[in-house]
């Protein structure tokens, strides 16, 4: 008992002695459908001298599992139209629907005067503004007009007409900063979720006159826990649902058991159904205890992705999940440093991961800073890495975008790399002004991409072999290190002066 209380002691310290993290990233999550194709029975008019009729039918059945690997690229779901999470799927590669603006301007700011607050982490009091890493908005179409909802450094969560930028709810404030993304219920139900650093991850009502929290999971409701108690990450929510991983460094999967009440408004009754440490201890031994989950899990078949801080890529099988029968690891891969991108998973199932270099291991001069993994090949995933690591601290922070045979990838520096998708090969790079922590959106052969000087660029990606050339640009003043949304002729994104922007 003694030792044990040693160690706790010795948890409780090391929990508290944490460096400032201006350099965290953070994400976003979705929903999910089953796809179901049907070819309707063919049938051939029987001409009146023929002895037979031929009829074929051809049914495939729906998917049977959590997330069909074919939904990768696609919207998430049927119900709800719209960006749901960062990422907008479960694979984290939706970008939202077109039409992209041809000549895109700024049509609204908000809010009047900069969102700035001031946030604490290791003794050390920092004055965070605007939207950050990943800071993606949702947008999404309800009631007849389209909705922009995200959570800033104003502490808040807010709610907005995309067209106007004006309120269509008073903001709901939280203890603290809000660097993630949120995700919007894709079954219809009016929910938000979202984390904050004031060490909760919320679900907030939208079908009051105000957004109204109806429950809140806390970064020390299990144990044990590593590192911190901020939740940058987004949930997913499939199958009522949430799947989300924290900076306490676990994994959490939560049943929401969604409803709605006598006077028809909306309720959940959540159960914690399962959670477990995102480390093991060989992860321990080979950098530490920072080993916070910062990104947003990933789902592809029945297996749930994830990354932490100290560069473990793990997966988790869901098979059973709604039989009871507890999630297993079933994927392990250690890249040698932090990972806070979220991990991006291709219609094979293939992942792309990026990481960051700030230790400086030799696991991650041979693997290097983005890797493509099999994970049909537990025991030698690796299908190709790339090299980003210029000096120490750098890396990948941005969760890489796929158009087709191209991954896109921005780094630390501000050079944006284009990866061919089968071999590695870097087909081009492209300088910009970084650091770029801000994810590629990519919709109808645009790339949308915000540099650190504030500019929204446009790029042409119908040519995935050259260096893209640029379409256009859009000024907008202060670091772009949040992923833009993209719907339907709107784009939404908030820089680190202060403010969100709508464009069209
Ligand atoms: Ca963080
Ligand atoms: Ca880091
Ligand atoms: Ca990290």
């Amino acid at each position: 008992m003694l030792a044990g209380a040693a160690l706790l002691g010795a948890l409780l310290l090391v929990s508290v002695v944490i460096p400032p993290s201006t350099r965290g990233p953070r994400d976003s999550a979705s929903n999910i459908p089953t796809s179901t194709t049907t070819v309707a029975p063919t049938t051939t008019p029987a001409p009146t001298t023929s002895t037979t009729t031929t009829t074929t039918t051809t049914t495939e059945p729906p998917y049977d599992g959590w997330v069909d690997p074919e939904t990768s690229g696609t919207r998430w779901g049927e119900t709800v139209e719209g960006l749901l999470t960062f990422r907008g799927n479960p694979t984290r590669t939706f970008y939202g629907e077109g039409p992209i603006p041809e000549q895109p301007e700024i049509i609204w700011r908000f809010p009047d005067s900069p969102m700035c607050s001031p946030s604490s982490s290791g003794g050390e009091v920092i004055t965070w503004c605007g939207t950050g890493w990943t800071g993606q908005p949702s947008i999404f179409e309800k009631d007849g007009r389209i909705w922009t909802a995200f959570g800033a450094y104003s502490r808040a969560i807010h709610v907005l007409d995309a067209d106007t930028g004006e309120r269509i709810l008073p903001d709901f404030p939280t203890g603290d900063i809000i660097k993630g993304s949120v995700t919007i219920d894709p079954d219809g139900f009016p929910l938000l979720y979202t984390g904050s650093r004031d060490n909760f991850y919320r679900v907030i009502a939208l079908d009051r006159d105000e957004q109204v929290e109806l429950w809140k999971l806390s970064a020390s409701a299990v144990s044990p826990t590593l590192w911190n108690n901020d939740w940058d990450g987004a949930g997913l929510i499939i199958d009522d649902h949430l799947f989300i991983g924290g900076e306490n460094s676990q994994f959490h999967i939560v049943k929401l058991n969604r409803g709605y009440d006598p006077d028809g408004l909306v309720s959940v009754d959540p159960e914690l159904v399962f959670n477990a440490p995102g480390w093991d201890d060989e992860l321990i031994g080979a950098v530490g205890r920072n080993v916070s989950i910062e990104n947003s899990v990933a789902i592809s078949g029945n297996t749930v992705y994830f990354a932490n801080s100290g560069g473990l890529v793990q997966g988790w099988d869901i098979t059973g999940l709604t039989d009871g029968v507890e999630p297993t690891r079933v994927f392990r891969y250690w890249a040698g440093d932090d990972i806070d991108a979220s991990i991006v998973i291709d219609d094979e199932g293939m992942l792309y991961v990026g990481v960051e270099y700030e230790r400086g291991t030799e696991r991650s001069r041979t693997e290097g800073q983005v890797i493509k993994l099999d994970p049909s090949r537990p025991d030698d995933p690796r299908v190709w890495g790339v090299d980003a690591r210029p000096r120490l601290d750098s890396g990948v922070w941005a969760t890489p975008g796929i158009v087709r045979d191209l991954i896109i990838v921005p780094t630390d520096t501000g050079e944006i790399l284009g990866i061919d998708r089968a071999t590695g090969e870097v087909r081009w790079r492209k300088q910009l002004p970084g650091p770029t922590w801000s994810s590629p959106v990519i919709v109808d052969d645009v790339w949308i991409e915000g540099d650190c000087s504030g500019v929204l660029h446009g790029f042409d990606v119908s040519d995935t072999t050259i260096d893209p050339p640029e379409l256009w640009s859009v000024e907008l003043g202060g670091c772009i290190e949040s992923t833009p949304a993209v719907w339907r002729g709107h784009i939404v994104v908030g820089t680190r002066s202060g403010y969100v922007y709508g464009i069209g």
